[in-house]
C-alpha cells in the first residue's frame, strides 16, 4: 500500500517542496535513474550530476526525461552549490569533496530507499550482512509468495527500490549494502537482520568498526532484530530493550540445527521445522542462511509450514556454488559472487577434500593473509588472475602451489590440467571482478563458457 497523499510524505518526512526544493541526484546508474524517474512524476525539481564522461543511462534517461538537467564528466560545482537535497547513489563515496562541502552548507542528504519508505505504509524486511544478503533476501521473498503475500523483492539485489513501488503491494523485502544504509535515516523495519560482518569493501569505509555501524543501521527503528550468535560483530548489535530473535549454526538460539541420529534438522524454539537434507543448497553457510530467513518470516507472521515449502523448492542463485558441469569425473564449480574473503572461506569450508580454487581479481583493501590457513587445508593448489593475484601469492607464499595466469579461459585450462577424476574446480575468487570484467556475472559466465569449451 501506498500513502494516500505522497507529496504530503515527502514534505514531512524530507523536507521536500515541490515549488522551493533543488534535489540533487548524484550518479546515473540504475538508482539515480530511479529516483529521477520518481522525482518527475511528483513534479519535484531535480539535476542529476554523474563523475563519468557518458554513464550508462544518460541517453535512456534524455529520452524519458528531455529537459532534465544532466551533468556528466565530473562532480559539478555549481550543481552542488545550489542543491537543498542530494539523493547520492550507493556507488557515490561520502566523501567527494563537493558532497563533503555541500553538507557543510546545509544540504540534506538521503538515499532512494528513504524515498520509497516515506511512501509506503506497509512492512518493510530488510536484510544487510557482508554475505547471504541476496540469497536470504531471495529466500524470504519466496517465502512470503509461497505465504500468500503479495510482496516485493528488491534493493541491492537489482530492482532500485523506487522501482518496486506498487498501490498493491502488501510487504517489501529489500537487500540493502552497507553504502545504502549509510545515507539511509528513515527506515524502520518490521523486521531486520545482519547476517554476517567480514571483511569487506574496505577502500569505501575508515574501518572494520565504521564498515559494521553502517551495516548496524539496519536496526534503526523499533522492529524485530533477527541476530546472528555465530557472528561477535552481529552479537554485540543486539538490543535487550528491542524484540530480538537469534539463529545460530553452531549454538542454541531460537532457530537453530539439532541433530538426531546421523540426521540435521532446522529447529526453532526445540521444534523441528525441517530435515537440513531437505534444503537443495550446498554449504553449512546456506544452513545459516534458511535460519536467518525462518526468523525473518516469523517477525513477521508467515506461517511456518509455507517458510518450510519455499526453502524445499528452493534453488539457490546463479554464480553462488553453483555446479556448471561435471567433465570426466571433475566438478567444476562457480562461485564467481565470492567477491569476498568471508564468502571464498565458507566455499572453501564447505569441501571434505582438497580442491583446485581459482581466486583473483580486486582485493578492495582486504588483508588476503586471512584466506592463508584454510588455503593450506582446502587447496590442492590456487590459480590466481586479476590485479590483486600477485598480492595473494605473496600472502601464500609458497605454502600451496600457485600458477599465475593472465585470463579466466587460461585458469580453467591450467585447472584442467591439474584435476585428477573425483575432485573439484572451484572459481571462489575472495575479490570482486571489476579489474577484469564488467560484473561478477560476466566472470561466472565466462568461467562456464571455457568450462564447457573443454568439452569439444
Ligand atoms: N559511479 C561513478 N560516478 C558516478 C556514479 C557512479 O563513477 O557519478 C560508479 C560507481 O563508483 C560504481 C558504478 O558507477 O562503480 C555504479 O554505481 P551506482 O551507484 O550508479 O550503481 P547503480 O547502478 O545505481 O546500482 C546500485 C548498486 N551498485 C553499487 O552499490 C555499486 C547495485 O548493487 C544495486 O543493485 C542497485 O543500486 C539497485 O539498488 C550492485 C553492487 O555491486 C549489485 N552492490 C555492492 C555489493 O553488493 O557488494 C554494494
Ligand atoms: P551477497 O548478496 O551478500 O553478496 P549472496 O547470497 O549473493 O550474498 O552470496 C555471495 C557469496 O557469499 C557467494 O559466494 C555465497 O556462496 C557466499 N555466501 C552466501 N551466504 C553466506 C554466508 N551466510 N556466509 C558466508 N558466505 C556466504
Amino acid at each position: 500500500m501506498v500513502v494516500p497523499d505522497i507529496k504530503q510524505a515527502l514534505a514531512t518526512h524530507l523536507g521536500l517542496d515541490p515549488n522551493a526544493s533543488k534535489v540533487l541526484v548524484v550518479g546515473l546508474g540504475d538508482t539515480g535513474f530511479s529516483v529521477a524517474r520518481f522525482l518527475n512524476e511528483q513534479h519535484i525539481r531535480f539535476a542529476v550530476v554523474d563523475s563519468r564522461d557518458r554513464p550508462p543511462l544518460l541517453a535512456k534517461l534524455a529520452d524519458e526525461i528531455p529537459d532534465a538537467p544532466i551533468f556528466t564528466g565530473g562532480f559539478d560545482e555549481a550543481a552542488f552549490k545550489v542543491a537543498s537535497h542530494l539523493i547520492i547513489s550507493p556507488g557515490v563515496s561520502l566523501k567527494e569533496y563537493p558532497i563533503v562541502k555541500a553538507i557543510a552548507r546545509g544540504a540534506k542528504v538521503f538515499s532512494d530507499i528513504d524515498l520509497l519508505v516515506s511512501c509506503i505504509s506497509v512492512p518493510v524486511v530488510g536484510i544487510t550482512g557482508s554475505n547471504g544478503k541476496s540469497t536470504v533476501t531471495t529466500m524470504v521473498g519466496a517465502m512470503a509468495k509461497e505465504a500468500g503475500r503479495q510482496v516485493a523483492i528488491g534493493g541491492n539485489l537489482g530492482t532500485p527500490a523506487l522501482d518496486l513501488l506498487q498501490a498493491d503491494c502488501d510487504l517489501y523485502v529489500l537487500e540493502l549494502s552497507s553504502f545504502q544504509l549509510e545515507r539511509t535515516s528513515l527506515l524502520n523495519a518490521a523486521a531486520a537482520t545482519v547476517l554476517n560482518v567480514t571483511a569487506d569493501h574496505l577502500d569505501r569505509h575508515d574501518s572494520m568498526a565504521d564498515y559494521a555501524a553502517e551495516k548496524q543501521k539496519i536496526f534503526n527503528g523499533d522492529g524485530v532484530m533477527v541476530i546472528n550468535l555465530d557472528d561477535p560483530w552481529v552479537e554485540a548489535m543486539a538490543n535487550p530493550e528491542r524484540k530480538v530473535k537469534t539463529f545460530s549454526i553452531k549454538t542454541q538460539a531460537d532457530y537453530c540445527l539439532q541433530s538426531e541420529g546421523s540426521v540435521d534438522y532446522l529447529v526453532s524454539k526445540n521444534q523441528r521445522l525441517m530435515a537440513l537434507s531437505e534444503l537443495p543448497l550446498e554449504g553449512l553457510h546456506n544452513a545459516s542462511n534458511a535460519l536467518a530467513a525462518l526468523a525473518l518470516g516469523d517477525a513477521i507472521g508467515l506461517d511456518e509450514r509455507a517458510m518450510c515449502n519455499a526453502l524445499r523448492k528452493f534453488k539457490g542463485l546463479d554464480h553462488r556454488m553453483q555446479r556448471v558441469a561435471q567433465i570426466k569425473g571433475i566438478t567444476w564449480v562457480n562461485d564467481s559472487k565470492a567477491t569476498n574473503i568471508g564468502a571464498c572461506l565458507a566455499a572453501l569450508q564447505g569441501y571434505k577434500n582438497k580442491v583446485i580454487l581459482i581466486a583473483g581479481g580486486d582485493a578492495k583493501g582486504a588483508d588476503m593473509n586471512e584466506l592463508v590457513p584454510v588455503l593450506r587445508e582446502k587447496a590442492k593448489a590456487v590459480i590466481l588472475m586479476g590485479k590483486d593475484g600477485p598480492m595473494i601469492e605473496k600472502a601464500i607464499n609458497g605454502s600451496v602451489p600457485v600458477y599465475s595466469v593472465k585470463n579466466i579461459a587460461e585458469a580453467v585450462n591450467v585447472a584442467s590440467g591439474l584435476a585428477d577424476k573425483g575432485e573439484t574446480v572451484l572459481l571462489s575468487p575472495a575479490c570482486a571482478s571489476l579489474d577484469q570484467f564488467k560484473s561478477y556475472k560476466e566472470r561466472g559466465e565466462k568461467f562456464a563458457t571455457a568450462v564447457f569449451g573443454l568439452q569439444q
